[in-house]
């Protein structure tokens, strides 16, 4: 496997970072989890404006224009002979000392593609659909870090995602300090309810996803369904007519159960199935083609 660093293609093993680098030291740094299909990156633009709009939140100097970052990632494909994939865009600070001050940082920071085929799911869990719990860590206030700061640091995240494998399953929904439904630890939630579909909106705190965006689209304009955004609350999840949750990485998965209270009658939902369908087919026929 080929690994883009700092604008050379190197063989994974020599895909090495300084420990004093403060994306290692402090999490300082920012991501994008991209996908690729059928030989298109999906939503390109949409992953560079946002990885641009978290460099800029978090003050970091990115020294390469959006066009050459594009061309890094379709390098990277192109070397690993990829046409699906899952591409991980990461920028961190670069290498400093042992301090928080980003200034003794190097310039420019350090860019790293990473192409890889993954699935984050068993396939009998995306047939099937999947149980989730609510946790008891909370997604990070949005007045202390905007939860659209894709940054490295996932802690939060990986402690309610530890939270739900401990109890058996693979997903966690997590709550806002209010306790309203925001997101799962890597993913949008959607739940129908007679027909119409609502999600948490960014107010509440959710990381407004590619894929949700998407999804959102569709169910406008290909099933012309009502679509709304707003505050949910567990009470919502449990009575939902279905459920299914989105993301990148995860793509759509159905949720059929959420804290042992089978979702309607426990199978992937109608519309859920239909989503899935037209998501399938927006993914393989849109986006920048690799070349
Ligand atoms: N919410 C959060 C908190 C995310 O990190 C999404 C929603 C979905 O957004 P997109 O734009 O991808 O539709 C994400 C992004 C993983 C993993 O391994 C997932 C993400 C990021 C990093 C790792 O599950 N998803």
């Amino acid at each position: 496997m080929k690994i883009y660093l700092d604008g050379k293609l190197v063989e994974n093993e020599d895909a090495k970072i300084s420990v004093f680098d403060h994306g290692f030291l402090y999490g300082d740094g920012i991501f994008e989890g991209i996908r690729a299909y059928n030989g298109r990156i999906f939503r390109l633009k949409e992953h560079l404006d946002r990885l641009l709009a978290s460099a800029k939140a978090i003050n970091l100097t990115i020294p390469m224009q959006q066009k050459d970052i594009e061309k890094a990632v379709i390098k990277t494909l192109l070397a690993n002979k990829l046409s699906d994939a899952y591409i991980r865009l990461i920028i961190t600070r670069g290498r400093g000392d042992l301090g928080l001050d980003p200034r003794n940082c190097t310039k420019p920071p350090t860019v790293v593609v990473i192409a890889d085929n993954i699935s984050m799911y068993s396939e009998e869990l995306y047939e099937n659909g999947m149980e989730v719990v609510t946790v008891s860590t909370r997604r990070i206030r949005q007045d202390s870090l905007s939860p659209n700061v894709k940054s490295l640091n996932y802690l939060n995240n990986i402690l309610a995602k530890m939270e739900a494998v401990r109890s058996g399953v693979m997903e966690a929904i997590m709550l806002n300090s209010e306790g309203y439904v925001v997101e799962c630890t890597g993913d949008n939630i959607f739940l129908i309810k007679n027909e119409i579909l609502y999600t948490p909106s960014g107010a509440e705190g959710a990381l407004v996803g590619i894929t949700r965006d998407a999804i959102m689209e569709l169910a406008k304009n290909k099933l012309k369904i009502q679509v709304k955004e707003g505050r949910l609350s567990t009470y919502d999840v449990y009575t939902a007519d279905e459920c299914f949750l989105t993301g990148t990485a995860a793509e759509v998965i159905p949720v059929i159960a959420a804290d042992s209270r089978q979702i309607a009658d426990g199978k992937p939902g109608k519309i859920t199935l239909k989503l899935i369908k037209e998501f399938k087919n927006l993914t393989r026929l849109t986006g920048t083609p690799i070349k």
